[in-house]
């Protein structure tokens, strides 16, 4: 491909190559080939419904899930363009389909693109990586449709039929000769074109999946854009402005802030580029967090909140407690950072910084009441850092005294290779004994805790440092946690929450979660932190293998297979695993601690934002959604990506 650059420029070679590198190299163009990719497919599709919304031409974008995992998108913008395209000389919409990067470059004046799915690469390479997709477009008082297979155009685009509306429908059937899986999850889509409702004031998503014998729907649109957004976040949250914080500024950077602080002790700020979620942060972050630190402590010190001279409420201190939603528009976004979710533009810095400072100042001077309930509580904060710091120094110097002291009911591992180790969170003291004996001993250590747990999103860091069932979890990771964590430090490079598939197990798997969400974050981010599924059931016979089985799916499968084999049911003995504690050592490390043989279930933070509303759920004020939540706790483990 190189040798060619040079005569021809880049556009060129991607129109001469057509789509067969994406089929050869999918990863490239979508990430991976993983449930996530494919649900790119329907992300890159939709956002060329949300630019055309943000140019002001659509209000509303139908997605369904079809029986067969087919996905139909449908938007009432002006329809793609059908006319012959100067450069390929096939129709627009053709064009659009299958040349690389088409998008909006053919599209004339549109102006920037600001949607975009987290690649950005646009309609032709969900139709590279489909068996067949079918474009219907309706313009100029026609119907028109077009078909490909596997990126290959079949006939040509044809009239249909008549209409005076306008708009564009796309279906298409994920490759399977791509893709891993091609099972659409309903709840990450929808969570997604939620967050897309919620960063575009007005645009009306709605979501149906066909799948099921009852179709499930749900139908988003938000006149209050992100103070809708923050509402949303903080529904189970007691709040300390009642009405969001709202900051919007149309300049050459579009910003849009909206903000609202609870009585929580946690930080929850979720910044958007683009309407991608940047998880990793970047320079409108940066701007944000500077600008607030500067405008409360200049009011603090105007308005002798603050009295000393040298006194300062630190960043933290002011964002404690706060609900924050950021989103921004950049025309040339530069998205850097491991998953490419950290906005790099360093002009952004500045423009959020000044308009906020600007803003948020007259915010406050016009909301006396308001400026001083959130001054109230970052002076608060600022009091309990000061104890915390003290909590955390006395940590430090018995562990300085006691140097190499592991928690007493640690079964280390011999291995000191952090990478190969693993250690294997476990509830209750009996489970905890047979996975001790059952273990590899040489990489994999044993921690197992028992009792109620300390419930992390009601405390603050001064008592998490002192408590005496996290304190062991903190020491054998070995990293600190907060903002002293350090993840070169872990000392094992898997952390297993093995717990009971009862709601017990998954109490204490949440506090466990909410735990590590909160002050090992990183060890989420870096894919540390996983779930052990310990089998449901197991079958046995005479003379054959058990059979184990992880779900109520598994066992009827199971079931059918041992019949084919001339294994009938009534031969078979069932047992019903209601805990860890029921298995032996061997059962224990052949059906959830061999690394041959186990399962583990990932926990990642793609959706942040879902992890903490489990968490508020289950652990905030509010009794009733928690009672709720608890009774459906199967879900919870299915909310989380695997
Ligand atoms: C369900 C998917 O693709 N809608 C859509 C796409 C385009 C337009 C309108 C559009 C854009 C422009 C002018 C422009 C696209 N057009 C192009 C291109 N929905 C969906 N709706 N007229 C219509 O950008 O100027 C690419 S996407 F390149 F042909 F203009």
């Amino acid at each position: 491909m190189e040798k060619y650059e040079h005569k021809y420029g880049a556009e060129q070679i991607q129109v001469l190559e057509g789509l067969e590198p994406v089929r050869k190299r999918p990863g490239m163009y979508i990430g991976s080939t993983s449930v996530r990719g494919l649900h790119h497919l329907v992300y890159e599709i939709v956002d060329n419904g949300v630019d055309e919304a943000l140019a002001g031409y659509c209000t509303e974008i139908n997605v369904v899930i079809e029986k067969g995992n087919i996905i139909k998108v449908k938007d009432n913008g002006r329809g793609i363009p059908i006319e012959k395209h100067p450069k390929t000389g096939l129709s627009t919409v053709e064009t659009v389909y299958t040349v690389l990067h088409a998008g909006g470059k053919f599209g004339g004046d549109s102006g920037y693109k600001v949607a975009g799915g987290l690649h950005g690469v646009g309609a032709s390479v969900v139709n590279a990586l489909s068996e067949w997709t079918e474009v219907t477009v309706k313009r100029d008082g026609g119907i028109y449709k077009i078909r490909f297979e596997r990126g290959k155009t079949v006939g040509t685009l044809e009239r249909i039929g008549d209409s005076n509306e306008t708009g564009t429908e796309v279906r298409f059937l994920a490759d399977s000769q791509i893709f891993e899986t091609t099972d659409y999850n309903f709840d990450t889509l929808e969570t997604r074109f939620r967050e897309i409702a919620f960063l575009t004031k007005g645009l009306r998503i709605t979501i149906e999946d066909q799948r099921e014998e009852e179709p499930k729907k749900s139908d988003f649109c938000f006149e209050g854009g992100l103070i809708s957004f923050v509402e949303f976040l903080n529904k189970n949250k007691e709040k300390i402005n009642e009405k969001p914080i709202y900051i919007e500024k149309n300049g050459d950077v579009p910003v849009e802030i909206a903000i609202q602080y609870t009585t929580a002790y946690s930080e929850n700020i979720h910044s958007f580029a683009n309407n991608i979620n940047t998880v990793e942060g970047g320079t409108h972050l940066e701007g944000f967090k500077r600008s607030l630190t500067k405008v409360f402590n200049d009011y603090a010190r105007s308005h002798n909140i603050l009295k000393e001279k040298d006194q300062n409420l630190q960043g933290e201190d002011i964002r404690e407690g706060i609900t924050a939603v950021i989103s921004v528009k950049v025309k040339e976004a530069q998205f850097e950072g491991q998953t490419k979710t950290k906005l790099g533009n360093s002009e952004v810095s500045g423009v959020v910084m000044s308009m906020m400072n600007e803003a948020l100042s007259a915010f406050l001077e016009e909301n006396p009441a308001v400026a001083k309930a959130i001054l109230e509580k970052c002076m608060s904060a600022s009091r309990a850092r000061e104890a915390a710091r003290k909590a955390r120094e006395l940590v430090r110097r018995k562990s300085a005294l006691e140097t190499t002291t592991l928690p007493g009911k640690l079964a280390d591992c011999s291995s000191k290779v952090a990478e190969e180790c693993e250690v294997y969170i476990v509830e209750g003291d009996s489970a905890g004994g047979s996975a001790k004996q059952g273990r590899d001993r040489r990489y994999q250590a044993i921690l197992p805790l028992w009792g109620k747990m300390l419930n992390v999103e009601k405390a603050r860091a001064d008592k998490i440092y002192g408590n005496d069932k996290l304190n062991p979890v903190i020491i054998a990771i070995g990293a600190g946690i907060g903002n002293d964590f350090d993840i070169t430090k872990i000392r094992y490079g898997k952390v297993i929450i093995m717990a009971d598939a009862d709601v017990d197990g998954a109490h204490i798997r949440t506090l466990l979660l909410t735990f590590f969400f909160r002050y090992m974050r990183p060890l989420i981010e870096n894919g540390n932190v996983f779930l052990a599924q310990p089998p449901l059931y197991k079958l046995s016979k005479k003379g054959m293998d058990d059979v184990y089985c992880y779900t109520d799916d598994d066992l009827d499968k199971a079931y059918k297979n041992l019949e084919e084999k001339g294994i009938s049911r009534d031969q078979l003995g069932l047992q019903r695993y209601k805990g860890l504690g029921e298995m032996n050592p061997e059962q224990l490390w052949e059906t959830t601690m061999n690394p041959e043989t186990r399962i583990l279930v990932k926990v990642t933070m793609e959706d942040a934002i879902k992890a903490d509303e489990i968490f508020t759920i289950l652990m905030g004020d509010e009794v009733e959604p928690r009672r709720e939540f608890i009774e459906n706790n199967a879900k919870f483990v299915k909310n989380l990506d695997v």
